[in-house]
This record gives structure tokens, sequence and C-alpha cells, in this order.
């Protein structure tokens, strides 16, 4: 092998010779555990990149991290041998560069990966109907070409349609609208439609519940990074940026604490997030923060005195929100009870005082009251939330209580002053995009003709059963339809999720993949749901095609828009999405051009030719790309694409060579961005989009829309709900304090070694971030456990193991496993070694249904077998053909 990689390193070798012996020998690197075929020979690829032979080109780093961070591949001969991230300007902490993480600077060892599939493949026991169907997941591959391999789908779509209508395939990624499906999906509409799956994944309950009465995507957002800066606390409500927003958002609150901004965390961890920025960890046990926050606003309501110790905003109160008391109520209210009289007990008699929540959220009483102060009108402080705590089960009053006690202390629309998400790129740095590209522009606005749309938690239970409860993909704030239906699915795609393995219960997805006839996916690598379908469709990545996608658009850095260019041409005999979509339509018998009416190239052109930046002076945005005649003429011979002529702020040419194009930010520059200012400025012309035009304390919508569903009912002001399997179903004996026998709490965050299950197979990656399950000392000394031991984690869904990383900093009674880690099965124990979360995580809806990935109970001891070895030294999922 060394003399292969001295080669390619010397150049003496051209790319077709590299591809057929790279493809014959990975066997071979995968006994020597080398996770990448360009991992050895470091000297002799520094020798080619020092010579200075190749071309840097400006790259995508494309995944759904949300960081949106500058990727540089240097190219010698079709080969990536070095990266490299933002150099274009001097870092500074207003005009900062958009610097790579170690996942998006080790991205070429995704692409050049030994594990990446190389040819169509079905596997060797698949025949049409499904043949051996068990087998799926442990079967042999074959090769086949992608002649064979259009013509089984196109069959099997086909017969699936004919036989049991359209709707019996299961699209298993995103729900409509259609542009989250990736560009493979016109494909199966010319085929009739899909059915397809909704899971607010993301957001959990905080958009679809609708908090204060109003649409999460618009409105529930924050303030302009600079803004960070006025406020005297940050709250960083159940987030961790410095791993699940990477890029510059751990810069801007570092810069903002420099400045002597006090942060708090709220929390089951103290994370890493909290740990750099010296937070002070108020403790809440998953699931439990509503009865956290309504002890807050009790709190906040008992301490209040207007003359000596003004706590609560009332103006504000009174003036830009309704349903606090019952003198300020909305006009469609349908029961006489408002938050102010529930806090003190008069409905249940039960007074929500701090005692009473921290016997249910583990806080110590004494935190309570604390952050109840902090909370105070004479403070100015910014309330940053993700939304881990909302993925939790009967989280749906979760953001209405969050935002209540921001409005009772008046800290919304002020400089300093601010309660809002703080997700992935927009991490503490929120407005409008200074910078503007539109993804959805550029995509072919088809519609499903199915209407069938799942919940993610009954997902696999409907494969199995034949049965659903239809609600839709939850979008309008103010209705729901809902219907029992039977379905009877029969093919699986896997278009652009992982949803085998990033859906809740595993164990069931397993039990449907082997149920159904059909299984197909489009994929890079052997990942889940690849490796339990019949025939898998091998896809080029970001950087072999001359297009746009979703994240360029999408959770987006506002200063700052990507314009990557294509890095190498495709890797053996991978096609593109669209190729792909293309040449199966024709295998379905319609003209591709009507489902693709224009070429990725063109729709990558028309996406930078609409992009638009900012003016100068602030005042509205302008077109970006200056495009000549002579632009059009190169990109219409290099790509085909046709376009005209305009006037931009930077030439075609140098925006991507540059690869980038950001705003130069300053304090007090006209930029700037304060969430509901007009709103406070003006609370009658500028009407919020809740059904009173204000902040709903009492929403009737809310209470509408989720009771509607029948799986819970809540109150139209945020009362608390027993989330299932929240903490006190960890109990058999909730009063007598009897453990049951799941006894334990598990959260699965976001993890820094991949986003979300890409990146998990580069084995540096692997190494530098163990992915342990996190163990508080005193519940692994009374189980005997000590740092590094292997340790079973079981519930009635599943087993998994994981080496144990025993800490102080995790309460008491909870478990974390990071989210994302590659499913690694063992069929004779039934126990993962992998890791994977959701082989845990319980396949239950609740609620309005949205998907409680960190509301699940579990029970975890020594394990007695042989010991785990570190993810990074398990062999990959080299297919060999
Ligand atoms: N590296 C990396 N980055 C990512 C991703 C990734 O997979 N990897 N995914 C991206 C995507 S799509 C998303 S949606 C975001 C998610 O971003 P986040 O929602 O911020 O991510 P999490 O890590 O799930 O949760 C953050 C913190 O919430 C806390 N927490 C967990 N449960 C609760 C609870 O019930 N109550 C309270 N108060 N706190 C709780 C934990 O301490 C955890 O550290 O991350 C994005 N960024
Ligand atoms: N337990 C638990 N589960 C969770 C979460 C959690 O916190 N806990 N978080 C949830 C959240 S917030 C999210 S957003 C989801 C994410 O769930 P997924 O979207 O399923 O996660 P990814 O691993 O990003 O999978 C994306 C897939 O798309 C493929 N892909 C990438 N680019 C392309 C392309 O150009 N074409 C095609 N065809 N495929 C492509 C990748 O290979 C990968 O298989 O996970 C959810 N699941
Ligand atoms: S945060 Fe995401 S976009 Fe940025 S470098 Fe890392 S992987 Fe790439
Ligand atoms: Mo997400």
């Amino acid at each position: 092998m060394a003399n292969l990689f001295d080669k390619i390193a010397e150049k003496k070798i051209s790319r077709r010779t590299f591809l057929a012996a790279t493809a014959a020998s990975t066997a071979g690197l995968a006994l020597t555990g080398c996770g990448s075929v360009l991992t050895t020979g470091g000297t002799n690829v520094e020798t080619a990149a020092a010579n200075k032979e190749g071309t840097w080109i400006p790259a995508a780093c494309w995944h759904n991290c949300g960081g949106g961070c500058k990727n540089v591949a240097l190219v010698v001969d079709n080969i990536v041998v070095r990266q490299k991230t933002d150099d274009t300007h001097p870092d500074s902490p207003d005009y900062p560069q958009q610097r790579a993480c170690l996942r998006g600077r080790s991205q070429r060892r995704h692409v050049f990966g030994a594990d990446r599939l190389k040819y169509p493949m079905k596997r060797k026991h698949w025949q049409p109907g499904g043949g051996d169907k068990s087998l799926r997941g442990k079967d042999e591959w074959e090769r086949i070409s992608w002649d064979e391999a259009l013509g089984y789908v196109a069959a099997e779509l086909k017969k699936a349609k004919e036989k049991y209508g359209a709707r019996s395939i299961l699209c298993a990624g995103w729900e409509d609208p259609s542009p989250f499906m990736g560009d493979f999906y016109p494909a199966l509409f010319a085929n009739g439609g899909c059915t397809t799956v909704h899971d607010d994944a993301s957001w959990g309950t905080y958009y679809v519940a609708p908090t204060m009465g109003i649409p999460m995507r618009d409105d529930h957002t924050s303030n302009d990074r600079f803004d960070l800066r006025k406020a005297d606390t940050v709250v960083l409500y159940a987030c961790n940026p410095s791993w699940a927003s990477l890029g510059s958002p751990s810069y801007h609150y570092w810069n903002a604490k420099k400045r002597g901004v006090q942060f708090i965390f709220v929390g089951p961890e103290y994370n890493n997030s909290a740990s750099q920025l010296d937070a002070k960890w108020i403790r809440v046990r998953p699931g439990t923060d509503t009865a956290f926050l309504l002890a807050v606003a009790y709190t906040m309501l008992k301490e209040d005195n207007p003359v000596s110790n003004p706590i609560i905003d009332w103006e504000f109160l009174y003036k830009y929100t309704v349903g606090f008391d019952s003198d300020h109520m909305p006009a469609d209210v349908t029961i006489n009870e408002n938050l102010k009289d529930y806090l003190l007990g008069k409905y249940d008699g039960q007074p929500k005082t701090p005692e009473w929540a921290s016997e249910i959220c583990g806080t110590p009483v004494e935190d309570i009251v604390y952050y109840a102060r902090e909370m105070r009108m004479d403070k100015k402080v910014s309330i940053l939330h993700s939304f881990a705590a909302a993925r939790c089960n009967n989280s749906e009053n979760l953001g209405q209580i969050l935002m209540t006690t921001a409005a009772m202390g008046g800290h919304f629309g002020k400089p300093g002053h601010s309660c809002g998400d703080c997700r992935q790129g927009q991490s503490g740095n929120d407005g409008p995009n200074l910078v503007k590209t539109d993804w959805f522009g550029i995509v072919n606005p088809l519609k499903n003709p199915v209407d069938d749309i799942i919940t993610g938690a009954d997902l696999w239970d409907a494969v199995l059963k034949g049965k659903y409860k239809r609600t839709g993909n939850l979008e309008d704030p103010f209705k729901t339809d809902v219907e029992e239906r039977d379905i009877d699915i029969h093919v699986i795609a896997h278009v652009f999720r992982n949803t085998l393995q990033t859906n809740m219960g595993v164990m069931k997805g397993i039990e449907a993949h082997r149920k159904v006839d059909f299984v197909f996916s489009l994929a890079f690598s052997l990942n889940a749901s690849a490796q339990y379908s019949d025939i898998v469709l091998p896809i080029t990545t970001q950087w072999e095609r001359q297009s746009a996608y979703l994240f360029l658009s999408y959770a987006q850095n506002r200063e700052v828009s990507f314009f990557p260019s294509r890095v190498i041409e495709p890797l053996y005999e991978a096609k593109s999405d669209q190729e792909i979509g293309e040449a199966l339509c024709k295998y379905l018998g319609v003209d591709p051009k009507v489902l693709y009416p224009r070429s990725q190239e063109q729709r990558y052109f028309d996406f930078i030719a609409n992009a638009t930046v900012i003016k100068k002076d602030g005042t509205g945005m302008e077109t970006l790309a200056t495009i000549t005649e002579e632009d059009l003429a190169e990109w219409g011979q290099k790509w085909g694409v046709k376009g005209k002529t305009q006037q931009g702020r930077i030439g075609l040419k140098e925006l991507m060579k540059q690869g980038q194009y950001q705003v130069e930010r300053y304090e007090g520059d006209p930029y700037g961005h304060i969430k509901y200012a007009d709103y406070i400025q003006d609370p009658e012309k500028n009407r919020l989009g809740s059904k009173s035009g204000k902040f709903e304390i009492y929403c009737q919508a809310k209470a509408d829309k989720i009771n509607i569903i029948g799986r819970s009912k809540v109150k139209p002001y945020p009362d608390y709900i027993e989330p299932l399997n929240g903490y006190e179903q960890s109990f058999k004996d909730w009063k007598n304090k009897v453990k049951g026998e799941y006894p334990y709490q598990m959260f699965t965050p976001h993890y820094f070694r991949r986003s979300h299950t890409i990146y998990d197979n580069i084995a540096v990656l692997r190494e530098m971030a163990r992915n342990p399950v996190f163990i508080n000392a005193q519940d692994a000394a009374e189980k005997g456990i000590k740092n590094r031991d292997t340790v079973l984690i079981y519930n009635q869904y599943g087993k998994i193991l994981r080496l144990a990383s025993v800490m102080d900093t995790i309460m008491p009674g909870v478990v974390s496993i990071p989210h994302g880690s590659w499913l690694d099965l063992d069929e004779e124990t039934g126990i993962d070694h992998g890791g994977t979360e959701n082989v845990l995580c319980a396949p239950v809806a609740a609620g309005i249904g949205s998907s409680g990935y960190n509301t699940n109970l579990v029970n975890f001891k020594k394990y007695n077998g042989p010991a785990l070895q570190p993810d990074y030294l398990r062999p990959l999922k080299i297919v060999k053909l």
C-alpha cells in the first residue's frame, strides 16, 4: 500500500489507476484499521502540496450541523491532498474569519474514505418481491450495473403503485415541503408520490405548539451578536454552542464574556459551553423545565413589590401580553382561568412554589429563587434557548412559560434584552440575513400527490401494524387535521436522511425493514439505512458536484454566504441525486425534463445570480454578483448554463475564487437587529402573528391545536403535564419514592465528533471524541463502575454498550448518550456495540407528537462480557465487491 500512496503523492499515478487500485485494496485498508485512502503516506502528500502543484478550490461543508464555515481543498490530480479554512481576511472579534471545525477539516477522509460506496449494489438474497427478507442488514452484497439497479428500483416502484397505490411507498426522510427531501424526490413524485414522515426533530414542541400563539419559524428568534455584549446576564437555556453550533458562535459568546456579561446555563449537565463561559449552573432534570419555570414565575410574583422590590414589569406585561391575570384576557377564551391564579394554586390547590418544583426538576430551591431574581425588570437579560428541552415528551407548554418569565421581566425588544432561539449558525447572532441566498427558490415546487404523512415516533409501528394517526405536518399554527388511517407500506426509500438510525426505536425499525417488499437507499457509505436496504445507489458527495444544497441557505450565519465549487470529478460510479432521479424517470417512462426542468449546474448558477447583499448603509438589499458576457461564456462552456448579465457588488469570478461573501461588521454598524423592537415601539401597527396580535400567555389556539390530537390535554395557559417517560415515571411508586425497572433518565445531546450520523465513520474523529455514556459519579459508585469500564445500557426497547465517562457534572439519576453514533448490532445478542442512542429511545408519541429524544428511561450495569474496544479501533463498514 505504501507504494500506492507514494505514487499518488508524487503524482506518478493517473486517476484511473488510483481508483482501480484503491477499489482492489480497501479490504486491506480495513484490516489495518486505516479509515481513509489518504491517511497514510503523509510526508509525500505534504511534498506534493509543498511543490505547489495543486489548486486550492473553495469546497462545500454541506451537512446539517448548522455551522456554515469555510472549507478549501488543495487538489492534485483529482485528489484532495490538504484542506485549509478561511484566510480571506485577518481575524478579529468584530469581523471574524469563518473557521472550520475539526469535522470540516476532516472532510477529505469522508469523501475519499475507504468505505465510500463505489458501485450500485444489491444484496445477494434479494429477489423481486423481497427474497429472504430476514437477511436484510446481514446479507452479502453484489455489484450490479446502473442499468440493472435502476431497472429493479423502477419495477418495484411501479409494482407497489399498481398493486397497493403510491401511498404504499414510504419516503423515510423529511416531510413535505418537498425541498427538504433532497434532489431525488421528483422521481418519486413521477411515480405518483409517496407517504412522508413528519418529525419536528430540531424544534421539538416549540414551533408546533404554537408558542404564545406565534408560528415558530418566523418569530421566536433573537438579537444580533453585537447586542449580546449589552446584556448584564445571558441565559443559555438548554443549549451547548461549543458542541452544537460550531463555527463562530462560541467566539461571539466569548467576546460578550470579555465585556463582563454573566452567563447562566440551565440543563441537566454542566456542559462544555457552560464551563467555557464560567456560567452559573442551574440544574434541571430532563423534561422538567416547565415545572422549574412555573416556580420561577411564582417566585417573581411573590417577591415583586412595585415600590421596594420591582421585579415584574407590569406595564410591559399588560401592554404586550394577554392572559396573565383575569383582568387581561384575550377575546377568544373558553375557560375562566388564567396563569396567575394557576400559579397561586387556585384551580388545583397546589401553589407552584420552588419546593413543589424542586421535587420534580431537582433544582435546589435557592437556585430557583436565584434565577427568578435574575429575571428582574431592572436587569438586561437575554435568554437564548436551543430546543433540547422541547425535544421532550409533553413539553408543549415549555416555550410559553419560558417566554412568559421573560415577558414578566420585560425582556423583549430592547437593547440587551431578548428571549429567543439560538440554534446552529444563528446562535447568538440572529436577524435577517445580510447576505441572502434562497435554496427554495431554485427547487422545483412539486406537490406530492399523496397526503399521507406519519409522525416520526409512530413511523415503524405504522409500517408494522398498518395503522396510524394522521396529524399532518402541523405547520399551520391554528389548526390540526386528525384522522385515523390504515396504511400498507410495501417499499421504503431512504433518500436524504439516515432515518433507520436517527428516528426513535431502531430495533422496531429493523423489524419494519424486514417486513416490507423492497428497501432502497441513496448513500455515500454504508450507514444503517443503507445497510438494511436491498439496493444501494452510490451518490456523489457535494465535492463532486457543481450544485447548491439546502444547508447553504438554511440555519445560516447571517453575515456570510458560501459559494463552493466542484472540487473533483465524481469518484467511481457515483452519481448525484438529480442524475439518479433523471435516469430513473426514463425507466419509469416519464420525461425527466418535466420533473427536472433545470440542470443542477443551472440551478446553482441561478442561486448565485439571485443572491443579494445588504446595502452599505443598511437600507435594503442589492444584487451580490456582477455577471458579464465573459462569465456567461465561461459557465456556458464549462457547465452548459444560460443566464443574463447583471451588475452587483462583486464579480462572479472573484466571488467564486473567494468562495464566500462576508459583510464586514463593526460595533454600531447599520446591520444590527433587536427582535420585536418594532412590536415594542408600536404594538398596534406591528401586531404579532397570534390571534390577539400579542404574546398569548392564555392561548386558546395552542390548547385547541394540541388537545384535538387526543394524546394529552393542556390548558390554554402553560400548566404542568407529567411527561411520558419523564422523571415521575422513573418511579413505580412516586408518592413513596420507590424507583421502577428503568430508573435513570437518558438524554441524547448532539455530539461534536459528527453531524448527526455524518462523519462518524472517520477514525481520527472517533479517536478525538470517544462517545462514552456520561454517568454521575455517585450513580457509578453505587454500581461499581469506574471510568472507561464497559457499561450495558438497556430498557424494553434495546441494549447498547458504551465505555463509561464518570463525572460530577451530570445530575444524579441522569445519563447522557450522544446522538448519532453508528449502529453496530450483534444480531446474536441483540446488543448494539456502536452505541446508537435511538436503540433505547422509545418509539412512542406523546402530546402533539414531536419526538421525545430527551425523555427516555433506562437502566445500566457494568458489562460482564468482553470489554468494548474504543470506537476508533472498530473496522469500518467496507463493502467488498
Ligand atoms: N456537532 C454537532 N452540531 C450540531 C448537530 C450535530 O449533530 N452535531 N446537529 C444540529 C442540529 S440539526 C440541531 S437541531 C442542533 C441541536 O442543538 P441543541 O438543541 O443545542 O443540542 P443538544 O446537544 O441536543 O442540547 C443542548 C443541551 O441541552 C441540554 N439539555 C438536554 N435535555 C434538556 C432538558 O430537558 N432541559 C434542559 N434545560 N436542558 C436539556 C443538554 O445539556 C445539552 O448539552 O444542533 C446542530 N448542531
Ligand atoms: N435520539 C435522538 N435522535 C435524534 C436527535 C436527537 O437529539 N436525539 N436529533 C434529531 C434531529 S434535530 C435531526 S435534525 C435529525 C437528523 O437526522 P438525519 O437527517 O437522518 O441525520 P444525518 O446523519 O445528517 O443524515 C443525513 C443523511 O443524508 C445523507 N446525505 C447527505 N448529503 C446528501 C445528498 O446530497 N444526497 C443524498 N441522497 N443524501 C445525502 C447522509 O449520507 C446521511 O445519511 O436527527 C434527529 N434524531
Ligand atoms: S461546523 Fe459544520 S460547516 Fe462548519 S466546518 Fe464544522 S462540519 Fe463544516
Ligand atoms: Mo435538527
